[in-house]
């Protein structure tokens, strides 16, 4: 397996996680984001959406991060990481698409080239749209792991879930955002229990190879 991604992405980031997890070799392709190598028609022939990341099964390109990850954890099936218990999967899959699709979407860089270019906001001004998006997330995120009280360790249970895979590149990404996580004692304590844990260290962007 080949995995097309970048070190700093976040959704690049969530599929390290699930492939180390899954304990899953597979060899990495950089393509930088800081470059624009996405932009490039080599890699827009490997995925036309010019997003990373892309994993090469033989000869089949999947894109999309939650249809990969959801492709490795029925191929791969132990460690389970999407519970077999249905409330228990509805409440990762809540984490993962909070994080999935409401924060990290709207801080992609396109999105803030596009603030940046079209609409001219300044360094400033474009921080603090990350961090609006990021804090309103995380409030909510905050709220909902604080109101589960049978929770365990980790967002759902006590052993790791997509959830977790989801949560933890978007913690990395807020610090680069400057956002105050002081904000969010449950979120940065589960965390810092992902980040004890060895497949998550070798999964984090200043980890990888393609590092700068
Ligand atoms: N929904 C896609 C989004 C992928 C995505 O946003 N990738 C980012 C890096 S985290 C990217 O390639 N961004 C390039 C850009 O915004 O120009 C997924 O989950 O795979």
């Amino acid at each position: 397996m080949k995995m097309y991604g970048f070190f700093r992405s976040g959704t690049s980031h969530r599929t390290r996680i699930v492939m180390n997890l899954k304990k899953i070799d597979y060899e990495l392709l950089p393509v930088s984001l800081m470059k624009n190598e996405h932009k490039q028609l080599g890699f827009q022939d490997i995925n036309p959406q010019g997003f990373v990341p892309v994993l090469q099964v033989n000869d089949q390109l999947l894109i999309q991060s939650p249809a990969i990850i959801e492709w490795l954890e029925a191929e791969y099936p132990e460690p389970v990481l999407l519970p077999k218990d249905e409330l228990e999967r509805a409440k990762v899959r809540a984490i993962a698409a909070l994080v999935g699709c409401d924060i990290h979407p709207i801080n992609n860089k396109r999105v803030l080239e596009y603030l940046r270019g079209p609409l001219q906001l300044d360094e400033q001004q474009v921080l603090t749209w990350c961090q609006h998006w990021i804090e309103q997330g995380f409030d909510a995120l905050e709220q909902l792991l604080d109101r589960d009280r049978g929770r365990g360790d980790f967002c759902v249970g006590n052993t790791p879930t997509l959830a977790d895979a989801y949560l933890v590149p978007q913690v990395e990404s807020s610090k680069r955002f400057q956002v105050n996580l002081s904000q969010y004692p449950i979120i940065q304590k589960i965390y810092n229990t992902c980040m004890a844990l060895p497949e998550f260290q070798a999964a984090a962007p200043h980890n990888q190879p393609d590092a700068v």
